[in-house]
């Protein structure tokens, strides 16, 4: 068969073309085009290489999973041994580790070094010759490695060729493969929700990853990978500096830590330290220390080796994040919306500095799958600011009498029956408002913080409210008596003062966060903040109807109307009307809510099943961003049940408001459609600033892309800032953010 040469050529522009727009997403963050274009791009190399498979290569964006299962994994000798690092767990050490340095140099002033946090994955090499990826391979012992090539070639930061030209015919990289932290829970969560193992960190996960035989497997975890060294160059060295080689690896396509920096001397080094070991837990990515390595190349040759650790490079590792203790026993919690979860009671331990004594279990799935029992020895892992999680039992320490644990089938607070949720996963007291764990527990959620804002309003005095049946619902808080207060537990005059003027203080809120406040199942601070600026008025949020969040579309009402014709009311009298339904061919998308919303529209089952297509079909007054069916279900139920709008006219009484000029509708919000992100050291809490950048209709962000359109940037700001200026985004200062409120 003879190729048209304008397929050769489409062929050649569209594996550029995708080239360069993974470089825009996974190098710098800054995409250019929508997910959407970019499939639409990568579908038309796939049907086109499909029809003249002739002009397939190995390094074409569609060739990244493909390979077969492999039987085992072949040994590969790194030509140039992979270093390991000494660890330094001290400013003494760090600060005898530069003495060395500047010893063997000879050097009178302080040494430049080269500084990037220690990721905490597995160490990899790839061998790239004439720019193509040929090979890439573990560590090993540091001689030799495992070839892992078909693994890394679906992780979609690691170039399959490199771009530009001026890179040296071989070029050997070495870098770390890393789980990043958001896609770790989000593995671990669908893991626990289909009944399998859960890794115990995001290292585990990263090495289970790379070491599956069937590459399809590894193309489904969201693997990345950071360069930050060099084994075989041809030619020689990239520049004089390691900072300077690391940082031409970007242009060809690699990615390296955006926090490197060049720093100068030991006071440099332990600056970097603390600024890293602050900013640990808002990381994208697990750590363990960091890295600092002298910068010339030249000095890094003169200093040389000792056994496999290089004498120009040290980690300085943060406090060990695991540990062991006794579980002493499992409590049961009973939550906000009622779900139950086991909480393991620990002999205290200290744990990087904070002593722990409880850890999350999750559910009784979890519990079972890593056999925890009472009385087992169980390793301790707090990550940053999550909850500390149970590991793993030791299980060679374990107890001659230990049991099984079982949940309980009465609600631990109220004695409701549980029940179990759909997903099968989790438990729920059927109690609702009735128990009173659920009841303190949307008190206090709606006195929140970043709900109804009241302060001193802690936990212990709300247990106490509700112990005492003095505070049914939130709405009670704003009857509440000095008397009542100073009758309480360690409670003197002022501080029962103190409360009451908070409660009188909450009352000036804004729509947001009223409607957050309310603690409705799936709205969170965005979402309640967006049903607050696309409806203004309470009136108009608690009158939706679904109706005006579903749509049924012309072409489902029409294939809906076949099956409705054909179906008898007793049949729907039976069985849920629902199922019925669903169980059609061609009915997939009709679920629940969609019964719900005929029910709504209609006013009996008669007139549903006579209706045409054409009084089916539905276009809803609202689409709003985030609010799918389900949660659309969830807000409208909501506001019918009587003892929720019961509770929310207590509160209107009791005089909450919120000013008119946080009210607007779409259109005359000043920024709206705007992506704002905060970062570094604010004079006033980020919190009252993300208010108001809300209430004008401005979507305030964690991360810094393309398409924001400013950053405020404090004292101190970091990464954020730099990638802003490398990405030309607008950039204020508190002073431009006052005048842009103000504007
Ligand atoms: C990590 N793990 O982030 C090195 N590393 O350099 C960094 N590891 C390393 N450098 C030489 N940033 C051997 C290991």
């Amino acid at each position: 068969m003879t190729i048209p040469g304008e397929v050769s050529t489409r062929i050649a522009w569209l594996r550029d073309e995708i080239d360069r727009h993974n470089y825009q997403y996974y190098v710098l963050d800054a995409p250019l085009i929508p997910d959407s274009e970019y499939d639409r791009l990568l579908r038309e190399l796939q049907q086109l290489e499909q029809q003249y498979p002739q002009l397939i290569t190995p390094e074409s964006p569609t060739q990244r999973v493909g390979a077969k299962p492999l039987q085992g994994f072949a040994e590969v000798d790194h030509k140039v041994p992979m270093l390991s690092l000494e660890n330094a767990f001290s400013e003494k050490e760090m600060n005898s580790f530069d003495r060395r340095v500047r010893d063997r140099l000879k050097s009178a002033g302080p040494i430049r070094y080269s500084a990037e946090p220690k990721l905490d994955g597995l160490a990899i090499s790839l061998r790239y010759e004439k720019g193509l990826l040929v090979q890439a391979a573990t560590r090993g012992d540091g001689a030799t490695g495992e070839d892992v090539t078909q693994n890394v070639r679906t992780i979609a930061s690691v170039p399959l060729r490199l771009l530009g030209t001026d890179w040296p015919a071989v070029l050997e990289v070495r870098g770390e493969i890393f789980m990043p932290k958001a896609g770790f829970e989000a593995l671990n969560e669908r893991a626990r929700k289909a009944g399998e193992k859960t890794f115990a960190n995001p290292r585990n996960a990263a090495a289970g990853s790379l070491r599956q035989l069937d590459p399809k497997i590894t193309a489904k975890r969201p693997l990345a990978m950071f360069c930050y060294g060099f084994g075989e160059i041809a030619g020689g060295a990239l520049a004089e500096t390691h900072s300077d080689s690391i940082k031409r690896l970007t242009a060809w396509g690699l990615r390296i830590s955006p926090e490197l920096q060049v720093i100068d001397g030991v006071q440099g080094c332990i600056d970097y330290y603390r600024t890293i070991a602050q900013r640990r837990d808002a990381l994208e990515y697990d750590i363990d220390g960091v890295v600092f390595k002298v910068d010339r190349l030249d000095l890094q040759q003169a200093l040389g080796f000792v056994s496999r650790a290089p004498r120009w490079a040290i980690a300085q590792k943060f406090p060990a994040q695991e540990e062991m203790t006794r579980l002493l026993g499992i409590d049961v919690q009973v939550g906000r919306t009622g779900a139950l979860t086991p909480v393991a009671r620990l002999e205290p331990v200290n744990v990087a500095g904070v002593t722990v004594t409880n850890a999350t279990l999750h559910n009784e799935d979890e519990i079972r799958r890593k056999d925890i029992r009472i009385g087992d020895t169980v390793i301790i892992r707090r990550a940053g600011d999550v909850i500390p999680q149970v590991v793993q039992v030791v299980l060679d320490q374990r107890p001659d009498d230990t049991q099984q644990f079982l949940m309980p089938t009465h609600c631990p607070v109220c004695g409701s029956d549980v029940i179990r949720d759909p997903d099968q996963v989790a438990i729920r007291c059927s109690g609702g408002l009735f128990c009173p764990a659920q009841r303190k527990e949307a008190i206090k959620h709606f006195a929140s913080r970043r709900a109804m804002d009241i302060e001193g309003l802690g936990d212990k005095l709300v247990d106490q409210l509700v112990d005492k049946d003095i505070v049914h619902d939130p709405a009670d808080l704003y009857s509440l008596t000095i008397d009542q207060l100073v009758a309480l537990d360690r409670m003197a005059e002022k501080s029962a003062q103190n409360i009451l003027d908070a409660l009188n203080k909450s009352k000036n809120t804004t729509l947001g966060r009223f409607l957050f406040s309310l603690g409705i199942v799936g709205v969170g601070e965005t979402i309640a903040e967006t049903l607050a600026n696309s409806l203004g008025t309470l009136d108009d949020v608690m009158s939706l109807r679904l109706q005006d969040l579903v749509e049924i579309k012309d072409s489902q009402a029409d294939n809906l109307q076949k099956t409705l014709a054909g179906t008898r009311q007793k049949q729907l009298e039976q069985n849920h009307p629902f199922e019925v339904i669903s169980a059609h061919r061609g009915l997939k998308w009709f679920t629940e809510v969609h019964w719900h919303l005929l029910l709504e529209r209609f006013p009996s089952i008669d007139r549903i099943l006579s209706a045409g297509d054409a009084e089916l079909a539905n276009t809803p007054k609202l689409r709003i961003d985030g609010i799918g069916n389900i949660l659309a279900d969830q807000i409208v139920t909501f506001f019918k049940q009587p003892h929720n709008r019961e509770v929310i006219r207590k509160l209107i009484d009791a005089h909450i408001h919120w000013s008119e000029s946080a009210i607007k509708q779409p259109g005359e919000q000043p920024l709206a459609g705007k992506t704002v992100v905060l970062t570094g050291t604010l004079s006033r809490p980020r919190q009252e600033i993300k208010d108001q950048l809300q209430a004008l209709g401005a979507k305030v962000t964690g991360s810094v892309s393309a398409k924001t359109d400013f950053v405020i940037a404090g004292t101190d700001a970091g990464s954020k800032l730099s990638k802003a200026q490398q990405l030309g985004v607008t950039v204020l200062d508190e002073e431009g953010l006052d005048q842009l409120l103000a504007e």
